[in-house]
């Protein structure tokens, strides 16, 4: 029988991946990012080299040696500092995925908040940050003529409404003639825009106020000025537990409004950065969907499956398309866990939150999360 230890000591190129990973060591090791600028042994049948075209970001990155990452920074779940400092999240972890991808290290961040989308946008096209990773919502207008451009979609949001239970309402279009407050900046954000065409299309009646910030419409709320919170599903699934005094009196209805797709978004017209970023997700994904987590990383490197083998850089060559060293995908995984494991711990089930995984469930468990081939 094939027992994981009698491959690994038959593989040399497993063997090596094993001590470069060396589970304490996993994390670290960043000298091994560095060698992927040379391009690697073997793997003669992949694709060609590419050129050495404009590839800003990452060697921005490595120059400086952290990566840059726009956050929320104020919505726990997706990102805000625990009591220690510690930036935590989905997009927190998207980043360190992120870092341990580019840098093959996933502590070296900076995290930097951004008040609004916009903000983090603007921020992104001034070269402030490397990525930004702030529940934005891919539209057309965030992406066509901008000079920043939308990676994979890492959460399938909606816009959703938090009642108090006390108004004993189970849909949104039960909310006529009530008052809908929601924040954003005024002209700005999908939340007014969706507002307005849901109230024109049912008829109902709605006063729609805009508040600069989150905190605005909780108070609102708690004062009873406000019937209704709406904003993105998920974001009130975090603050109906962090924001409001009593969570118990308060309801996320299970409906949404509109499509809020959100993802990192990137520099336009850096194919290099824009695909690492991108392949990140479907690496988190993929790894899921194979079984192969932070736990059993060790073990998964004698699965046969040449998809698994491939992805965890045991076929040479998996990361020159990106300029990485062939280990990467499996630096990501030992550092930040898959996809599953990272929504688990910040938002399902091992979390405060208890989110269903709903959409951003794998497609086969009829969600919409699905990984493209890593090959
Ligand atoms: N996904 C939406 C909303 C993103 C978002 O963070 N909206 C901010 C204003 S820019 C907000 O305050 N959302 C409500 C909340 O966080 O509770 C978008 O991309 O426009």
């Amino acid at each position: 029988m094939n027992t994981p230890n009698s491959k690994t000591q038959r593989n040399p190129s497993m063997r090596r991946l094993i001590a470069g990973l060396g589970l304490a060591a996993l994390l670290l090791s960043p000298a091994s990012a560095q060698n992927a600028q040379q391009p690697a042994q073997g793997g003669q049948n992949r694709q060609q080299a590419r050129p050495a075209a404009p590839a800003k970001t990452l060697d921005a990155v490595r120059t400086r040696g952290h990566l840059l990452c726009g956050v929320n920074g104020g919505l726990a779940g997706f990102s805000a500092p625990d009591t220690t400092g510690r930036m935590r999240g989905l997009d927190a972890d998207f980043c360190r995925a992120v870092a341990a991808a580019a840098l093959g290290d996933a502590e070296k961040v900076r995290f930097l908040p951004q008040a609004t989308v916009e903000t983090g946008l603007d921020a992104l096209a001034a070269r402030q940050i490397d990525v930004l990773a702030r529940n934005a919502t891919v539209t057309l207008s965030r992406d066509a003529g901008r000079p920043v451009t939308p990676s994979a979609v890492i959460f399938y949001d909606g816009m959703g409404f938090l009642v108090p239970r006390s108004l004993n309402v189970s849909s949104p279009r039960q909310l006529r003639d009530r008052t809908v407050c929601w924040a954003g900046a005024a002209g700005a954000g999908t939340g007014g825009d969706n507002l307005t065409g849901f109230n024109g299309r049912h008829g109902l009646n709605l006063t729609i106020r805009r508040f600069d910030t989150p905190a605005e419409v909780v108070a609102a709320m708690e004062a009873g000025t406000c019937h209704a919170f709406a904003a993105d599903g998920g974001a009130l699934a975090s603050r109906r537990v962090t924001d409001f005094r009593n969570p118990d009196q308060w309801l996320v209805l299970a409906e949404v409004i509109s499509r809020e797709p959100l993802a990192p978004f990137v520099h336009a017209g850096d194919d290099d950065w824009r695909g690492l970023v991108f392949w990140v997700t479907h690496v988190l994904i993929g790894a899921e969907h194979f079984g192969v987590t932070s736990a059993n990383l060790i073990e998964s490197l004698g699965n046969p499956d040449q998809r698994v083998r491939q992805m965890l850089g045991l076929v040479p060559g998996f990361g020159r398309p990106l300029r990485l060293p062939d280990d990467w995908a499996a630096r990501v995984i030992g550092s930040v866990g898959n996809y599953g494991e990272i929504f688990d711990r910040n938002l399902g089930r091992a979390s405060v939150f208890g989110m269903d995984r709903g959409l951003n469930d794998q497609w086969t468990r009829g969600g919409l999360i699905y990984s493209f081939p890593t090959r």
